[in-house]
């Protein structure tokens, strides 16, 4: 019965232009039936691929052009502070050969006349939330990646919409561009792997198209970098043994790669043939609530660690306290300078809001990967969310926490009052620049 709706809204080899939409008549034409513009999209599995993978280009560097129209033409960088690194530069500083992670004095060499801004996060979380909230807008299955990305699945969203993904991506970006001010890149296809693949294709204000029946040739072609989780150590190991394009590992049996890789032959037998079943998973922000801190210089020690856990477990508290929640399970993550992750959970009898417990557990956590090793990162969440009628039970046996968190509501009600820097607790005291958050989530 849904024939007909499943049905192209016209040849998906005539397309449909991506600057007003308009389906086109004929496979052949360069430009537009309607507004003349060469931005036509064509595939011939446009209107079947539901898989889509969006982001935003040169995402702080666009966030400070919409804002400053007078850099609009000039090459900017954004980043700087300590680490003396490029967070991210427009595509005119790219082309002089500015990229992300290079350090600072490399790339005002390679582009002097850039212009270098500090990069204010704030700002560009709020920009990513409020990308996020359209795209939550055209189907609950969003899955962050990051803050300027996120994997979407419009799979059955067709009747909703009124017209199929495809579609109603090119409307998401041209609403972004028209209404955020920033422009993003779309990648399309039927697996999240080849849309994430698809959406780097013709960056920027890209919209790219992998069908299934294309999916081997084109990865034939492609270095074995591009599969996911091959990083510069594993490329060499590959390398040692003659593989570097992807073609080379679609001729080898599973048996072989998982023999000679482990659970990364395996990996690379299926994503190399563009087998990824691997679902999009909705917004995992909503289950739990978490605050981190990224060093301006890498950290070690509990002295200079555990301040900035308890002013995150603030922040946390305070976000909890604000929605009206509570967690069951405390959250530490730290990141090493090697961007290796650790997570360390812990599960507590009841739910809480209160910065004193999420803190205790935390530090508690913490106390056994204070071993020397130096982080990058730190963060405290909880998760195990719910209402907070149940938090925080008036603890007969635990009397010290009770009178904690008794003391804590008093120090929530004269922050209200008076703003929150009129209480400053025993760990947050004079914490100094070091604990400084550079980055934040
Ligand atoms: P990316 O999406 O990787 O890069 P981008 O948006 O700047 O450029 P494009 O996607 O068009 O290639 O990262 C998003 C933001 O994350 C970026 O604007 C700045 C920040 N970032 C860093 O701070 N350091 C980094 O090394 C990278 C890669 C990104
Ligand atoms: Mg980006
Ligand atoms: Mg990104």
């Amino acid at each position: 019965m849904f024939a007909a709706m499943r049905q192209a809204v016209n040849d998906p080899q005539a397309g449909f232009c991506r600057d007003c939409l308009t389906p086109q008549q004929r496979a052949a034409a360069r430009r537009c039936e309607h507004c003349g513009s060469p931005r036509l999209l064509r595939h011939s599995e446009l209107y079947r691929l539901a898989i889509a993978h969006i982001d935003c280009d040169a995402f702080y560097a666009a966030v400070e052009k919409r804002d400053r129209p007078e850099l609009r033409d000039k090459p900017l960088i954004i980043g700087g502070g300590k680490r003396g690194v490029v967070s991210t530069a427009c595509y005119i500083a790219r082309i002089n050969g500015v990229r992300s992670a290079m350090p600072m004095f490399k790339a005002l060499e390679a582009c002097p006349h850039a212009v270098v801004l500090p990069p204010d996060m704030e700002k560009y979380a709020r920009v990513g939330r409020e990308v996020r909230d359209r795209m939550t807008a055209l189907t609950p299955l969003v899955e962050p990646i990051s803050i300027d990305e996120a994997f979407l699945d419009l799979a059955g969203t067709e009747k909703l919409h009124g017209m199929p993904p495809a579609l109603v991506l090119a409307r998401f970006a041209r609403a972004v561009e028209d209404e955020i001010g920033i422009t993003v890149s779309v990648g399309l296809s039927y697996c999240k792997f080849l849309a994430k693949v698809a959406s780097d294709f013709n960056k920027p204000r890209g919209f790219a198209v992998i069908g299934e029946a294309e999916a081997l040739g084109f990865l034939a072609e492609q270095p074995v970098t591009l599969i996911w989780g091959v990083g510069k150590a594993f490329a060499a190991t590959l390398e040692r043994d003659g593989i570097r394009r992807i073609a080379q590992l679609q001729a080898m049996e599973r048996g072989e790669l998982m023999k000679r890789y482990g659970s990364m032959g395996d990996r690379l037998y299926h994503l190399s043939r563009g087998l990824d079943e691997r679902r999009v998973h909705a917004d995992h922000d909503a289950k739990s609530v978490s605050a981190e801190t990224t060093f301006d210089t890498d950290l070690a020690s509990p002295e200079d660690l555990v301040p900035v856990l308890r002013a995150l477990s603030e922040k946390v508290s305070a976000r909890l306290k604000k929605a009206g929640i509570a967690g069951r399970t405390v959250v530490l993550k730290l990141k090493t300078r090697d961007f290796r992750l650790r997570t360390r959970n812990r599960r507590l009898a009841d739910p809480t809001r209160l910065a004193d417990r999420i803190f205790s557990t935390g530090h508690e956590l913490l106390r056994k990967e204070t071993d020397g090793t130096r982080y990058r990162l730190i963060g405290i969440g909880v998760s195990d969310l719910s209402p907070d009628d149940k938090a925080d039970p008036s603890d007969l046996v635990d009397v010290a926490a009770h009178k904690r968190a008794l003391a804590e509501g008093a120090i929530d009600r004269l922050r209200e009052k008076y703003g929150t820097k009129a209480v400053e607790t025993g760990y947050t005291f004079g914490k100094g620049s070091r604990g400084r958050p550079q980055r934040e989530g």
